[in-house]
C-alpha cells in the first residue's frame, strides 16, 4: 500500500468565524495553518479564499497571496477549489487557474447542496477540464454522488480527462451521498483502475471514513472546511489538530504517511521548483 496523502481543506467557503474561531481567513492565517499542517503530516492543501470581512471571493489577486504566504512558509502541494461558493459564476471560479497552482477542484456534476443548489453544467465542467490542461494543472475529480463518478469515467473514456485521474469522494453533502462504509465501497468499486482517490467525510465521518480509507488504500482529507469539531461538541482547536489525529492513525495502522515530495511523485506531479 503507497504512504497516504492527507490533505488539509482549511478554510472552505462556507464556514464563518463564528461557527469555528480558529478558522484561517486572510492569506497570512492560511499560510500558518499550512505550515502547521504540513508539520502535522499534511501533503496537499485545499484552498479558498476569503475577502477581509470573510466573504468568499475567487479573486486572482487574493490567490495570489495566499499561495505566495504558503509557498514561502513550506511545501505543500498547493489545490485551489474552482468550486468557490453556492452562487458564483463559472467565469469567476475558473479565473484563479491562471495562476497555475499544482492542482485544483473540478467538480463532476450539479448536486443539491444543503439548502442550496450547487451547479456544474457539463459545458462549464468541460471548460474547467480544458482551461486545466492549458495551464497545466492537475485536476482533482469531485465526486459528490455516484453519477458524477459515472460522468468522470465516460470522460475518461473520451479523452476529455487525463487517464491517470485523482478523485476526491465527498461523503455527508446533505443532498448528495451519505457519509457511510456502503456509500464509499460502492464508489470504490466504480473507480477507474490505477485511479488515486481521497475521502472528504462531511462533520464526524470526517474522522470515520477517513480511518476506512486508511484501511482500504485511499487517501484523507481533514480539515475545517470539511468538519469543524474534534470530537461531539468540542470545536478543534486547528486544522493541524485534525491532520495530526488522522496521521497517528495511519502510524498505527502501519501505513507511513507522505511528505509532500512523496505525494508529488505518487500523484505524478512533478517535483517542486521543476
Ligand atoms: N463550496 C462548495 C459549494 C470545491 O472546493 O471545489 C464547493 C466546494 C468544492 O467547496
Ligand atoms: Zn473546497
Amino acid at each position: 500500500m503507497s504512504k497516504l496523502i492527507i490533505t488539509a481543506a482549511l478554510t472552505g467557503a462556507e464556514v464563518s468565524k463564528s461557527d469555528q474561531p480558529a478558522l484561517p481567513i486572510t492569506p497570512q492565517d492560511i499560510g500558518r495553518a499550512a505550515q502547521e499542517c504540513v508539520q502535522a503530516g499534511a501533503s496537499i492543501v485545499h484552498l479558498h479564499a476569503r475577502q477581509g470581512d470573510g466573504t468568499s471571493t475567487q479573486d486572482s489577486a487574493v490567490y495570489r497571496q495566499i499561495i505566495a504566504e504558503v509557498r514561502s512558509r513550506c511545501d505543500a502541494i498547493i489545490q485551489i477549489s474552482t468550486g468557490g461558493a453556492v452562487g458564483m459564476t463559472a467565469q469567476e471560479r475558473i479565473a484563479p487557474v491562471a495562476l497555475k497552482p499544482e492542482m485544483a477542484t473540478l467538480s463532476m456534476g450539479s448536486v443539491n447542496f444543503g439548502g442550496d443548489v450547487f451547479v456544474n453544467h457539463p459545458a462549464d465542467m468541460r471548460a474547467f477540464a480544458a482551461a486545466m490542461a492549458e495551464h497545466g494543472v492537475l485536476p482533482e475529480l469531485e465526486i459528490f454522488d455516484a453519477g458524477m463518478l459515472a460522468t468522470a469515467t465516460r470522460w475518461i473514456k473520451q479523452g476529455l480527462l487525463s487517464a491517470q485521474p485523482h478523485f476526491d469522494l465527498v461523503l455527508g453533502v446533505p443532498g448528495a451521498m451519505p457519509a457511510t462504509p456502503e456509500a464509499l465501497m460502492y464508489l470504490k468499486s466504480q473507480l477507474p483502475s490505477g485511479a488515486t482517490w481521497t475521502v472528504a467525510g462531511i462533520g464526524p465521518a470526517q474522522l470515520q471514513l477517513g480511518t476506512l480509507a486508511i484501511v482500504l488504500g485511499g487517501h484523507v482529507r481533514v480539515g475545517f472546511e470539511d468538519n469543524i469539531y474534534y470530537r461531539k461538541g468540542e470545536l478543534a482547536t486547528s486544522n493541524a489538530q485534525l491532520v495530526r489525529r488522522i496521521a497517528q492513525i495511519s502510524q498505527l495502522l502501519e501505513r507511513a504517511v507522505a511528505t509532500p515530495a512523496e505525494a508529488r511523485a505518487l500523484l505524478g506531479l512533478p517535483a517542486l521548483g521543476v
